[in-house]
This record gives structure tokens, C-alpha cells and sequence, in this order.
């Protein structure tokens, strides 16, 4: 699209990530409105403005967004494993209401999946996204309800969607497991600008990695958006600690999430 008319909204604004893409993303010439629950740490940007407003309160949150927009980063909600109930309400839930803006706005949705909705399976496996979704979590299982309503919003109403299964998105791996799963920052926000930029994307599926050597996923479309990643773990591979945790953990791509309570 390279469209620098339109502003790009950011949901989980004040959250971690966000913080790591949102000067990536204004270098690279766009507007920015953020949103987000919280407020907004420190000071907001040149370039950028924040609206808070509540994913869950669906009429709200579309109402409140008040400008034309080209794209919506849906980075905003619970980032781990939760209680079923309130996964329901923030993940399932905001992520209709994302859908819900993108469709009134004509805005493609650029959404920070998570390598959760394959964690089961085991770590012998080399994935691509024609694998089956194997969910660790229901943390996991809002990820792939996303993807899907992101694939009946392109069906029903044209809304297309770059799904972004992230990995371990880090300044650097920490331990083994993030040898297979790390994302750079600067990775990260070549990968956003891509996904945003791509023309005629329909609904693609990208691995949120580095170019790691000891990667267990590929086959995805990240050709097919132009995402080209600079950084490979395995720089890190002598300085990282020995993962530890329980059998099933060890066993999975998931990690730990596998035997996280809910
Ligand atoms: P974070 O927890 O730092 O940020 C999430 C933000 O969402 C928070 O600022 C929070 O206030 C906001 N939020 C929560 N409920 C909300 C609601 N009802 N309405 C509006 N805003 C709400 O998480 P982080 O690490 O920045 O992750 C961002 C996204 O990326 C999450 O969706 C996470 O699942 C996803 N992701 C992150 C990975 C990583 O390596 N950090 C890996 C895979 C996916
Ligand atoms: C995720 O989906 C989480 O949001 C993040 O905090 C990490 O745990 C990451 O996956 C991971 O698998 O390392």
C-alpha cells in the first residue's frame, strides 16, 4: 500500500511491544494514533496522538476511534495464559471489536498472533502454517480464533489481515528455547512496516522470527509481503542459559505455556 496519508492505529499501546515498534514505525514516515486501556508511559510522541478507551466496550472503542485509518496493529490484551473466562472477554472479545473497526473503517489488520496456536506440538516437528493449530493454551486458542475471524472478515466483508505468529520477541535470546523463537526488535518492525506496506495481502500468515538457524517453522508468506529478516539468534547460541522446567514444557514449542494453569 505505502500509504503515509493514513494513520496506522496501535492497540496495546503502553504495552512492551509497542514500545519497542511505535519509533520504528513513525521512522518509517507514518501517523500514528494509539490506544490503549492504560495510559500511555511518558510522553506521546511527535507524531502520534492517544485516544484510552477499553477494547471490551465494543461500540465504545469503534466510536472513539474518530479518523480515517489505513491499518490497525492489534497489538492490545492479555499476553499470557489467563483465567478461561477473562481471556474470553479481552482476547476473543477485542479482537471482534478490532475486526468490527477495521470493516467500518476499510483498514487492514495487521495482528500480533503468537506461535501459541501451534505450542503442542513437539519440538522434533519442522512446521509451516499448513500444519494443523495444535493450541497450548487459551491464550493460544484466542490466537486462532483471531486468525479465523480474520479469514471470515476477508471472506464475508474484504478485510484483509497479515496474522503474525510471533515467536519470543526480545533485545536477545535468554535461553535455548529462544534460539528457535526469537524475534528482533529491528526484525520486528521490518516485519510490521512490510505487513502494513504489502499490496493485496488477502489473509497471509508469517512466522514472527529472525532468520535463526535452529528455526522450526517456515513455509509461510512472508515472500509474499516482503518481509526479509537481518538477525539470526545463533550469535547468542554460547551466552544463552540451558532451559529448565517440567518434561512436557522441555518437549513442546509452546514451552511453558503447555503446562500453565487456566
Ligand atoms: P503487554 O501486556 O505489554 O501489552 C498489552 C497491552 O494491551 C497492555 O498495555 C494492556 O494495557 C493492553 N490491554 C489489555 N487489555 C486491554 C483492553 N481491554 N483494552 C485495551 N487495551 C488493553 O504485551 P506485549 O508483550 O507488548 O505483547 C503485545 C501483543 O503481542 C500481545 O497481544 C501478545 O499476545 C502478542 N505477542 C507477544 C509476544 C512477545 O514475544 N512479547 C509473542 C507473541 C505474541
Ligand atoms: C507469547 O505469545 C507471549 O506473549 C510472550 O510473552 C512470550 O511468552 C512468547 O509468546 C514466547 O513464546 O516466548
Amino acid at each position: 500500500m505505502a500509504d503515509r496519508k493514513r494513520p496506522v492505529l496501535v492497540t496495546g499501546a503502553s504495552g512492551e511491544l509497542a514500545g519497542l515498534l511505535i519509533p520504528g514505525l513513525l521512522a518509517a514516515g507514518f501517523e500514528l494514533i494509539l490506544t490503549d486501556l492504560r495510559p500511555f508511559p511518558g510522553e506521546v510522541p511527535k507524531g502520534a496522538r492517544f485516544i484510552a478507551a477499553d477494547l471490551t466496550d465494543r461500540a465504545a472503542f469503534v466510536a472513539a476511534i474518530d479518523a480515517p485509518i489505513q491499518a490497525i496493529m492489534h497489538l492490545g490484551g492479555i499476553r499470557a495464559e489467563g483465567p478461561a473466562d477473562l481471556i474470553l472477554e479481552v482476547n476473543f472479545g477485542g479482537a471482534l471489536s478490532v475486526y468490527e473497526l477495521a470493516h467500518a473503517k476499510s483498514a487492514r489488520v495487521v495482528f500480533a498472533s503468537s506461535n501459541h496456536v501451534i505450542g503442542f506440538h513437539t519440538r522434533e516437528t519442522h512446521l509451516t502454517i499448513a500444519d494443523p493449530y495444535r493450541p497450548d493454551s487459551h491464550y493460544g486458542l484466542s490466537k486462532l480464533y483471531t486468525e479465523m475471524l480474520g479469514r471470515l472478515y476477508l471472506d464475508k466483508n474484504g478485510v484483509e489481515s497479515v496474522h503474525l505468529r510471533i515467536g519470543s520477541c526480545l533485545q536477545r535470546p535468554l535461553d535455548t528455547r529462544h534460539l528457535s523463537t526469537w524475534l528482533s526488535p529491528r526484525d520486528f518492525i521490518a516485519l510490521v512496516v512490510a505487513a502494513i506496506d504489502a499490496p493485496e495481502v488477502g489473509n497471509a500468515i508469517v512466522w514472527g522470527i529472525s532468520a535463526n538457524t535452529r528455526a522450526w517453522w517456515s513455509g509461510d508468506d512472508a515472500a509474499r509481503i516482503g518481509y526479509v529478516p537481518q538477525d539470526n539468534s545463533e550469535i547468542y547460541a554460547d551466552s544463552v542459559k540451558a532451559e529448565t522446567g517440567e518434561p512436557i514444557a522441555l518437549a513442546h514449542q509452546g514451552g511453558v505455556f503447555c503446562v500453565m494453569p487456566s
